[in-house]
């Protein structure tokens, strides 16, 4: 599978590569709209209101740059760019570049880093030199905005050679669209628990759950679920969306077009504001080559679950003359996106039916916190037999927590690893666990825990200081926290420059949170030693405890918080602030 990575391809091959490939991809994105060729050093994006239509029906977006997404923004690894910003909305927006590596004030989060918003009718520049390659994205950071329509992607080319073989180059930017205003989503969430949950577990999954566990540990549990005021099926907050891949509904079909035997890098980027996605390409398996836009060791899996904000670049090698659907499922499954794979124009491949969603159990909550007596459940009837609870110290990094359901797959190292066996949808019968996709029998399904960088980290450096954040919150009265504090309350985090430390996330809600940190990446604990990850969006599910690494060499103000957009925007953030270089720091830290 190293073939991909190919040490004897020349820069100019490269080169030629990726200018092709960009061309195709740029052009069959936005045909007939202006399009950014390749290394476009200075540009103009005005934010404006626009209306677009998804599946034939008409709705209200802010498009950046005239289109939804965003145009695809295509520059060169240590080249400056400049891009001058105009607001022509009624009100104040912003640009946060996610994941690049940039100066604070730059960085475009207003109220951090002394970057405020551009005001109506203003123009900012911002400008910046890229400081790293690869796939990365665009959006506001104002209020609700995201959600209307305003994010889009970024490839940055590396400076040296490309290390990865590929014919085309795609992006996939995966999308939740609502047609209410999102400020009306945010005030039913907060005026009513469970607003938008249709997928509420019924009558009739509770006979079915009896009928496979028994009575007692059917109605045992749903008890325990009430205690918890908690529902079972807490996948989505927010249900009624339109999926969209590069802006096109299911219908609408995005297709990108190959030849057989073509190697095709896709990048998939999360710029949904709510939504997980389960994605995969029946009958094509996927190399994935980089996570968060940092090459990874390639790694086969049949499908992967990315949370907001996270990206994926994976080189597919279809063969045959037909066409391949690229399917998105939502982790309530209440739609999807999709798009296609076709040697030519308006051919497409059957659309796989929706897998059952999970329903959560009680094994997503083993958290000691919560105070549940784990010891006494009885999931064995649920084949999570294996799952022994009373094994999973609370105190240590539970790396268990991570897995995505691809269990089986040989992660001896880390005994968390042998989580539950996929619950394969055969009888229809839902999958139990929240990491549980309904994955088939036979195929893989991506875990953190087979996320190993390509290259190795480096900082070696023990962390000094472990910084504990709880995720938190009340659904009923759709608050969400850090540390049970909601953003103006809350303390900021502080660490010196140049200081490692180790961030412990414990996730004590039902639902899972992709924590997004500013300015810096992070290097995921996910078992690797010197070759961890790096992430600027780390998903913590339900329940569960993940942490990571950070050398914090970035000074500012960072925004720290969760990408779920309604969540950040009802209170789970705080302020990360690296502290300035002094003269005497020797940059490694505090003695
Ligand atoms: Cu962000």
């Amino acid at each position: 599978m190293n073939s991909i990575i190919s040490p004897r391809i020349s820069r100019r091959d490269a080169l030629k590569l990726a200018g092709a490939a960009g061309l195709a991809g740029t052009v069959s994105l936005y045909p007939g709209r202006r399009s950014f060729a390749s290394a476009d050093k200075e540009l103009q994006l005005a934010v404006e209101a626009k209306r677009i239509v998804v599946d034939s029906v008409e709705s209200n977006a802010i498009a950046i740059g005239g289109s939804v997404p965003a145009p695809t923004l295509r520059w060169r690894e240590g080249e400056e760019v400049v891009i001058q910003v105009t607001n022509r909305l009624p009100e104040p927006t912003s640009i946060h570049w996610h994941g690049l590596l940039i100066q604070g004030v730059m960085d475009g989060a207003p109220g951090f880093n002394g970057y405020e918003a551009i005001r109506p009718g203003e123009t900012y520049t911002y400008r910046f030199q890229l400081r790293q390659a690869g796939t990365y994205w665009y959006h506001s950071h104002s209020g609700l905005q995201e959600q209307q329509g305003m994010y889009g992607a970024i490839i940055i080319e590396p400076a040296g050679r490309e290390p990865v073989r590929y014919d085309r180059d795609y992006v996939v930017v995966l999308s939740d669209h609502t047609q209410e205003n999102p400020r009306t989503v945010l005030r039913n969430l907060k005026s009513q628990e469970g607003y938008y949950n249709y997928g509420k577990r019924t009558l009739i999954d509770f006979f079915r759950q009896a009928e496979r566990d028994g009575f007692n540990a059917a109605l045992k549990d749903r008890l325990e679920w009430g205690d918890m005021r908690m529902d079972p099926t807490d996948l989505a907050d927010v249900t009624g969306y339109a999926f969209l891949v590069n802006g096109r509904g299911p219908q609408d079909n995005w297709t990108g077009l190959f030849e057989p035997g073509e190697r095709i890098r896709l990048r998939f980027i999360n710029a949904s504001a709510m939504s997980f996605f389960d994605v995969r390409i029946p009958d094509l398996p996927m190399t994935v080559i980089a996570a968060d836009g940092q090459f990874v060791v390639p790694v086969q899996a049949h499908e992967f679950r990315f949370g907001v904000g996270e990206t994926y670049d994976v080189i597919v090698r279809p063969r045959v003359d037909r066409a391949f659907t690229i399917m998105a499922e939502p982790l309530d499954r209440s739609g999807y996106a999709r798009a296609t794979l076709a040697p030519r124009p308006g051919m497409e491949a059957e659309i796989p039916p929706l897998r059952p969603r999970a329903i959560l159990a009680m094994s997503d909550m083993n958290h000691g916190a919560m105070g549940m007596d784990h010891g006494t459940m009885d999931h064995g009837a649920s084949g999570h037999g294996a799952m022994g609870h009373g094994a999973m110290g609370h105190g240590t990094m539970n790396h268990g927590a991570m897995g995505h359901g691809s269990s089986g797959g040989g992660h001896g190292a880390h005994a968390g690893h042998a989580m539950a066996a996929p619950v394969p949808a055969t009888d229809g019968a839902p999958p139990v666990g929240w990491d549980q996709a309904g994955t088939l029998p036979g195929e893989k399904a991506l875990s953190y825990a087979d996320l190993k960088a390509f290259a190795r980290n480096a900082d070696d450096r023990e962390p000094g200081q472990e910084i504990l954040v709880r995720l938190t919150g009340i659904m009923e009265r759709y608050i969400w926290t850090l540390n049970g504090r909601k953003f103006e309350q809350g303390e900021p985090v502080r660490v010196a420059y140049g200081e490692r430390v180790r961030i412990r996330y414990v996730n004590e809600t039902m639902m899972a949170h992709p924590m997004h940190l500013h300015g810096m990446f992070v290097e995921l604990e996910n078992g690797e030693t010197d070759r961890r990850p790096l992430k600027h969006v780390v998903i913590v599910p339900p329940g569960k405890e993940v942490s990571v690494l950070l050398t914090a060499d970035e000074p500012g103000d960072w925004p720290f918080h969760c990408h779920l957009m309604y969540h950040m925007a009802s209170g789970m953030m705080t302020r990360f602030i690296v502290e300035r270089p002094t003269a005497d720091a020797s940059g490694k830290g505090r003695a």
